[in-house]
């Protein structure tokens, strides 16, 4: 099951996992899950509603349908079979747990999700390795889950990390730091995801209460790449990787637009009185030692990364299972059609010009190098 003799590793694909969608069920806010619209009809599916504002909006409102691609480890398989993967990095889907407050109940969920997360891997060990998830709202039981799970699941391989940080504050609140170097000398990755979006509509500050029902494109498509963007880059610009520059930052979506921007983030940093003198480099030389996953869906995307970055730190990912094909995204029904979402990403590899050793890089041995999978 390789393309070109190839091994194919997917780093970016999530799951959710039995104790988080029950406690999504449980919620009256979002996120949440809605029971099915049609509760007569035994093959109606829960609603995922997970964005924010996402209930406001007509075309949003009924989020999407939990299909058993959202959580059953064997649809995984399935799906990576059928794509020609042979590993996958599964992490949890998003948000993650920093909606939830300072508690010791959360404390207990990190640590029940990683554990099924660990769970789920076991059924394939060869194939499913991971990256947990932390109870950000502390960064003492964050220190202590990365401890147990460097030491204890032996399928992760970092932590998947939204861009709110502790209480809101972002990722380069200071208090973050001793986390960072924790997860540093662990030697684990944070794969950083977006959740929240940035506003986008002029009419109010909400990306979805537009009423022109743009459904979610303008938040996937627009609002994700941004708040990636600007994430690392408050984070290089506080200064992180001096203090601990083996930090290993995985960034999904191919960095946003960070390989596009850095040149521009470099000269308006160097004209800055303010902080023109506050890192030992401009940032994009912190931005090409970190690490971009190849889910960009086109080939100047995939050129610009590669181009920009270590092309021996870009790796293949497929965010299954989120963007199934269209017509069959409300049923549980059998089905053997390809991906568009998965296709875009392999085509934009095989179009973008690369020698062969770079691009089977990307497909795989970049990830089994990096994250020391097998
Ligand atoms: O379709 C979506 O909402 C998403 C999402 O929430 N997270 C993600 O990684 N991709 C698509
Ligand atoms: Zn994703």
């Amino acid at each position: 099951m390789t393309i070109d003799n190839q091994c194919v590793v997917d780093i970016h694909t999530h799951v959710y996992v039995p104790s988080y969608l029950q406690l999504l069920r449980e919620r009256t806010q979002v996120p949440r899950i809605l029971p099915p619209l049609d509760p007569e009809d035994e093959s109606s599916l829960e609603r995922l509603v997970i964005l924010p504002g996402e209930d406001k909006d007509a075309s949003t409102a009924n989020g999407r349908p939990v299909t058993l691609g959202f959580s059953h480890i064997g649809e995984k398989l399935k799906f990576m079979d059928q794509h020609g993967i042979d590993i996958s990095v599964i992490s949890l889907a998003n948000p993650w747990l920093d909606f939830l407050p300072d508690t010791q109940a959360t404390y207990d969920m990190a640590r029940n999700i990683n554990n099924e997360i660990q769970f789920m891997c076991d059924q394939s060990p060869t194939r499913l390795y991971s990256f947990g998830v932390l109870p950000l709202n502390s960064v003492k039981a964050s220190i202590d889950e990365v401890q147990r799970i460097s030491t204890s699941l032996k399928s992760m391989r970092g932590v998947i990390m939204g861009t709110h940080g502790c209480g809101g504050k972002g990722l380069d609140f200071p208090e973050l730091i001793p986390l960072f170097q924790t997860i540093a000398d662990n030697d684990q990755f944070i794969f950083l995801h977006p959740h929240y979006g940035i506003p986008i509509n002029k009419e109010d500050d909400s990306l979805q209460t537009s009423g022109n029902n743009k459904g979610h494109a303008l938040q996937l498509a627009l609002g994700f790449p941004m708040e990636t963007t600007i994430a690392v880059t408050r984070l290089i610009l506080s200064g992180i990787f001096d203090k601990i520059p083996h930090l290993k930052l995985l960034l999904a979506h191919s960095g946003g637009t960070l390989p596009f921007l850095a040149g521009r983030i470099d000269s308006c940093v160097a004209h800055d009185p303010v902080i023109a003198q506050s890192l030992q480099h401009p940032p994009s030389w912190y931005l090409k030692k970190l690490y971009y996953d190849a889910v960009i869906y086109h080939d100047t995307g995939i050129r610009a990364t590669v181009d920009f970055a270590d092309p021996q730190h870009v790796m293949f990912g497929t965010d299954h299972p989120f963007f199934p094909p269209l017509d069959t995204q409300d049923t549980n029904m059998k089905k053997d059609k390809r991906w568009l979402s998965v296709d875009s990403n392999l085509d934009a590899l095989d179009q973008a010009g690369l020698d062969k050793e770079t691009k089977n890089g990307i497909l795989g041995a970049n990830a089994i190098r990096l994250l020391n999978l097998q």
